[in-house]
């Protein structure tokens, strides 16, 4: 890492030596060398354990080595030589730590024993498992006497099915509905645009389709950094002469060329595969005017072909059989004018019609988005132009064609499928209501940004959080923050350090749990728990490495104990039969969800898995029209909240590192973007630093542009031109979190709209050091 700020534009591969580099440097610093290097021999393959890091597929038939550059990071900050043991906290107090930054926190190592808050000397104090259970279940009955919706029980997407399924049983049987997840802030604009529009809330597409497709298109993803895995997916398509097109406001290194870190003659050879065959730097949040134009410009070349009595360009079959709302569809994008297009998109008309051009000459298409897409305002209907850019073709139930949402965390697209949802309509309450004998709660529960509004009107008085950081993760951090304090009951069950075990309630508990990686040993043995991948795919992951200390115990078991210690004994839940023997638990889950789970413990230790039913690969549309509904957007513009009449008011994007995993920041570099040492930057266009009378390196405090009485800033930020759109800028997430108004969220997901935020800038005064 450098000591002090450097910028160097990095024109190398992703991948490559770099890559090498990076993964041993980081076992050896984290003092894992030997565990770490002993368990990426069995990461992701069968037997072995699943990564901690991202959702991409794993291969039922693996490469000998498995694993990327940041999944072996992962690992090695997982399985770290060092410790935070009781003698840590009795050394500082909460109020100290509150001043580290978020690498500081973690970077101490992994948690050792459960400890409660002492507000006498402000410190973690060690406390017995027995005890902390005690006194959690004893605020959480005095609570629930009040008001059982008063308590959030928040996920955030790495627990395994096993755990998370106990976990949402814990707080339906508790009273309420309020499970928010991580996906609330990442892809629930997808969960919610795809039901209305092909009537599943996952992908559609497999690794097989990508052995099939003939061109791929990407928009919002950054593929390098975030999935690396699927980058042999792309290298393998592209040497198959499959063009990649991608939109993005960045260049990401990872879409423009890759070199493989396991082929020993691209290494020796400094081969480089080019990913991407165009590259189109739009404006940030220009997608929906993009995907306007793309469709437009297909339906009029099929005007023409129907005239001309030539091949027609859109699949009429599977238009006529298959869709319904074409011809309005059809019609509000010929409407749309190429000027707007342009404008919203910050493209030229030639850009798009040269996209669609590929788009319109391959039989299969597959589309992959990410956050770019998701995390806007308008990011349901990113999603649904995507859908129906994907329909005009069919490119929906065909080998090698279909929507890829590439989720985030490693299993938060399975913990939806057993039931962490604040949505009744998705969980099974009827089923849950049978097989566990209680009434479940019938309303709506909150999600993450209900649930910050609730602990800022003091509705909500418990916060239960299984991993996570969650209050570093969310928007509007000051005042979140400041909320937080007034809670009765914070308890966070961890492996590291991070910010929100800090800003604590009343009575507050820390819990530190096993990792994935590790042996989870319990009464029947040593256990394998079940994840679902971000193609559906339902696979085991069994712990290889021996747990950082003897102290720690499983989620699973931790859930268990606050439950035992909050609920009403039911003979119906055998908490500690299922913390004895996971397989249970997969009997439950079977039991719930026989259609989705059919034949549980034979099917998911098979190499690969198996995949969840998935109606729409089939061509079977679970809507509310029995077919696949193209969805009207009717404005171009995704950003209502950053008016383009105001020349001072940028649009902000926060982005991620290739050295973090999400709020876990491994070091202050962000290779690919060429920034050393510093994460407390703007890239911004070169013209507009001009424009706006700024200077490259000068210090500026952003701060946000809506008129709502609040005034949210972030001072100490280095400007840095950089190749992005004019009017774009972008920070690092979480540093420009509290930038982010918590009602400045997707409008039908309530994602938070964390990659299109209106900021202003403004010239620190400088600071020469000179007396005054
Ligand atoms: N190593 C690593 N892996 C991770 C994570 C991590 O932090 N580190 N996080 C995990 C999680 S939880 C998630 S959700 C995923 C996140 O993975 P991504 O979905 O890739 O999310 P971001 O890193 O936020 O990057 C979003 C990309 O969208 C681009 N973008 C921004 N605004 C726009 C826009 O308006 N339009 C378009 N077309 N593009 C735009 C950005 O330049 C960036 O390349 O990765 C997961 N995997
Ligand atoms: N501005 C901005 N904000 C964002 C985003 C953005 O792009 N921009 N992205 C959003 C997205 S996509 C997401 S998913 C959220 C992420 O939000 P979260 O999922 O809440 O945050 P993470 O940073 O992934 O959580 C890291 C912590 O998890 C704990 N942990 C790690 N492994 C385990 C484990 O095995 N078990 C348990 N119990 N704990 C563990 C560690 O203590 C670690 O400190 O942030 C969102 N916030
Ligand atoms: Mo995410």
């Amino acid at each position: 890492m450098s000591a002090v700020p450097e910028f160097k534009p990095n024109d190398h591969p992703s991948g490559g030596w770099g890559s090498v580099k990076a993964v041993t440097t980081y076992l050896i610093r984290e003092e894992a060398l030997v565990a770490g290097t002993k368990a990426l021999l069995v990461q992701n393959k069968p037997g072995g354990f699943s990564c901690v890091s991202c959702a991409w597929a794993k291969p039922s038939k693996p490469h000998l080595a498995e694993f990327c550059e940041n999944g072996a990071k992962a690992t090695a900050w997982e399985l770290t030589g060092k410790r935070m043991p009781a003698k840590f906290f009795e050394a500082h107090t909460l109020t100290e730590l509150e001043t580290w930054s978020d690498h500081e926190l973690e970077v101490g190592g992994r948690l050792t024993v459960p400890m409660r808050w002492d507000s006498a000397t402000d410190r973690y104090l060690e406390v017995s498992w027995e005890d902390a259970y005690a006194d959690i279940g004893a605020e959480l009955k005095k609570l629930r006497a009040e008001d059982p919706k008063s308590t959030v029980f928040y996920a955030s997407g790495r627990a395994s099915l096993e755990a998370s399924y106990m976990y949402q049983l814990l707080a339906r049987l508790y009273g309420n509905n309020n499970l928010p997840d991580s996906s609330n802030m990442c892809h629930e604009s997808t969960s919610v645009a795809l039901p209305l529009t092909i009537g599943v809330p996952v992908g559609t597409v497999t690794l097989d389709d990508f052995e099939q497709t003939d061109a791929m298109f990407f928009f919002g993803h950054n593929t390098g950094v975030n999935s690396p895995r699927m980058l042999h997916q792309l290298q393998d398509a592209r040497k198959r002469g499959v063009p990649i097109v991608t939109f993005n406001p960045l260049r990401e290194r990872g879409l423009v060329s890759f070199a493989n870190p396991q082929s020993p003659i691209e290494m020796l050879t400094l081969a480089e595969t080019k990913i991407s065959t165009q590259y189109h730097q739009l404006k940030i949040g220009g997608d929906i005017a993009v995907l306007t134009g793309m469709c437009k410009s297909l339906i009029a070349m099929d005007d023409i072909a129907r005239l001309a009595g030539i091949k027609r360009v859109l699949d009429v079959d599977f238009l006529a059989e298959h869709t319904s709302g074409f011809e309005m569809f059809a019609e509000t994008v010929r409407e749309a004018s190429w000027a707007e297009i342009e404008k919203e998109s910050g493209l030229t008309r030639d850009d798009i019609e040269q996209a669609t051009l590929v788009y319109a000459k391959a039989h299969a298409v597959i589309a992959v988005y990410g956050m770019g897409l998701t995390q806007h305002r308008k990011g349901v209907q990113n999603v649904q132009m995507l859908s129906n850019l994907l329909l005009l073709r069919g490119n929906i139930g065909r080998p090698g064609a279909g929507i890829c949402p590439v989720r985030g965390h490693s299993n938060v697209q399975g913990q939806r499928t057993v039931g962490i949802t604040e949505k009744p309509a998705l969980a099974p309450l009827d089923k849950l209501a049978a097989l566990y004998a209680f009434e479940p709660p019938r309303t709506k529960g909150l999600n993450t940004v209900e649930a910050c509004e609730g602990v800022i009107d003091g509705s909500v008085r418990a916060f239960i959080g299984l991993g996570g950081n969650f209050v570093r993760a969310v928007p509007e951090t000051e005042r979140v923050e400041a909320a937080w304090r007034r809670l009765r009951l914070t308890v966070n069950v961890a492996t590291k350090l991070n910010r929100s075990h800090l800003i604590h309630g009343e009575v507050s508990y820390l819990l530190p749990c096993l990792g994935r990686i590790e042996i989870d040993r319990q009464a029947s043995g040593e256990q394998t728990v079940a994840l679902e991948d971000s193609t559906g795919f339902i696979h085991a992951s069994k712990g290889v490495a021996e747990p950082a200390e003897s102290t720690l115990r499983s989620e699973a078991s931790i859930i268990a104990g606050i439950a035992q210690a909050t609920l009403a004994p039911n003979p119906m839940v055998p908490w500690q039969d299922w913390v004895a023997d996971y397989g249970r638990v997969r009997s439950a889950i079977e039991a719930t969800y026989p259609e989705i789970f059919r034949d549980f413990e034979q099917r998911f230790r098979i190499p690969g898995g198996f995949q969840r039913p998935i109606p729409a690969r089939e061509r079977i549309w679970k809507t509310s029209s029995g077919k696949a509904n193209f969805m009207v957007v009717e404005s171009l513009v995704a950003d209502p909240d950053t008016p383009e009449t105001d020349p001072d008011v940028l649009r902000l994007m926060t982005m991620r590192s290739d050295d973090q995993f999400n709020t876990t920041v491994y070091s202050l570099d962000d290779r690919f973007r060429g920034v050393y040492g510093t994460r407390k930057v703007l890239l911004m266009n070169r013209d507009d630093i001009d424009r706006l009378g700024l200077a490259e390196g000068a210090i500026v405090t952003a701060s946000t542009a809506v008129d709502d009485g609040h005034t949210r800033e972030v001072p100490g930020l280095r400007i840095t031109g950089f190749d992005i759109p004019a009017g774009c800028v972008a920070g690092y997430y979480p540093e420009c979190n509290p930038l982010i108004p918590l009602a400045h969220h997707a409008e039908q997901s309530k994602v938070p709209a964390a990659k299109s935020i209106p900021v202003r800038l403004r010239l620190a005064s400088p600071d020469f050091g000179l007396p005054s």
